[in-house]
């Protein structure tokens, strides 16, 4: 299997070369080659098992995106190892964690046949064009961006007075933006797929796309597009335990979450103690209901139904009966992944061969596009 896979990924390398280089070459000559797929990007920081949040809000979406996609769509998809050294990590900790993210999207359905697949470390354009767009983003937009005031919240509330003081958090934290923006528009990326935390990100992208464009290049033209953020509707899936806040790998309470690897009885339980409230009979109401909403949600993209639909189709069942449909559906949804993913994380010979298929495929789109960078800046 695994020989077979690679001589299929060493073709596809090769066709999406010359392909790239045709498209690329007609832009060099000054023609605005027309665009006629979309260019898909979206990323996700190797910080442990991604968890029912990060795949009804972003990863299922990348899958039903490439599955959908038709012949000229490029969809890239990279595990970004630099935005997650933007909290301490242990080292041995995040190199497993790197290998685990891969095996766990090529578990969940990312083809690398169809799909660039690769890590962010591997392809330095990435840390290249974000010096470049650092040299040109306001601090005080940054200052704005609400991660940026939640972390200096979370500071405040610190014990330790050295941490209380902003100039203790690092620098990467404040410019991680910058960095998110140059994953995007290294590849000129026109689709994100992304949960809604995402989206003032995205709106930063944007705008450093504009910024680039009437600043650098000759004749204002569009060389970076505006990416568009693509929401999903579970867009915020919130924790279990505190359902005014959304589901996160970083939370310290494992019940609020459920992992993509987690067994059946690991999400049985987790589900069976999520926060609802004493109201009899199912109705969905996110602000006075929001752990029953919340549920009604996540059954709602198992099923392929509407919240509301589900809330009218169950109005009489209790909290305990609903929580159990809803636990059913979660374990059929995870079972082939988590499966999958337990025999693919053993292949490391083949995960290695699919990141370097995929760094080496990305770098041909990204290098091309920091060639014209650097024409435009002056950097040559
Ligand atoms: N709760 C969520 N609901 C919907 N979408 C979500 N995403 C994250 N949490 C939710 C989306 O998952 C993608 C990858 O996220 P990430 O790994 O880059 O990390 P994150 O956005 O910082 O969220 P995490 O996983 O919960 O980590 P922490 O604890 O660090 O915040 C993104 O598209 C994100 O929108």
């Amino acid at each position: 299997m695994f020989l077979a896979t690679k001589r299929v990924v060493q073709c596809n390398a090769l066709c999406v070369r010359q392909l790239t280089r045709r498209y690329l070459s007609a832009e060099a000559a000054g023609n605005e080659a027309p665009r006629r797929g979309k260019i898909v990007f979206s990323g996700i920081q190797p910080t442990g098992v991604p968890h029912l949040g990060n795949y009804l809000g972003a990863l299922s979406n990348w899958v039903k995106l490439q599955n959908e996609a038709s012949a000229e769509d490029q969809l890239i998809f990279s595990i970004v190892g630099w935005h997650a050294i933007t909290l301490p990590q242990k080292a041995k900790e995040l190199s497993a964690s790197r290998w685990d993210m891969l095996a766990t999207l090529l578990a969940i359905g990312i083809d690398p046949k169809r799909s660039i697949v690769f890590h962010q470390d591997d392809n330095r354009c990435h840390t290249e064009l974000a010096w470049i767009f650092n040299c040109i983003t306001p601090v005080g937009k940054l200052r704005r961006m609400t991660t940026w005031k939640a972390r200096l919240a979370d500071s405040r509330n610190a014990n330790s007075a050295s941490e209380i003081d902003e100039s203790m958090l690092n620098a990467g934290l404040l410019t991680y933006p910058v960095l998110q923006a140059a994953d995007i528009l290294a590849y000129r990326a026109t689709h994100v797929p992304v949960g809604e935390d995402q989206v003032q990100h995205l709106e930063l992208s944007r705008e450093l796309a504009h910024l680039f464009n009437r600043t650098f290049v000759p004749g204002k033209k569009r060389f970076f597009p505006p990416p568009i953020a693509d929401i999903t509707p579970s867009k915020r899936v919130l924790s279990l335990r505190d359902p005014t806040s959304k589901m996160s790998k970083s939370s310290p309470d494992i019940q609020s979450r459920i992992l993509l690897t987690d067994s059946p009885s690991q999400i049985t339980s987790k589900l069976r103690s999520a926060v609802t409230d004493s109201t009899i009979g199912i109705t969905y109401d996110p602000i006075n209901r929001p752990g029953i909403a919340n549920l009604l949600t996540i059954l709602g993209a198992c099923l392929g139904k509407t919240p509301s639909e589900l809330a009218e189709e169950y109005a009489n069942k209790s909290n305990a009966e609903f929580k159990s449909l809803v636990t059913d559906a979660v374990q059929d949804l995870f079972r082939g992944p988590r499966t999958e993913f337990e025999r693919l994380r053993n292949e490391r010979a083949y995960l290695e061969e699919v990141a370097k298929d995929g760094a080496e495929r990305a770098r041909v789109h990204s290098e091309e596009t920091l060639r014209q960078v650097r024409q435009f800046v002056g950097l040559y």
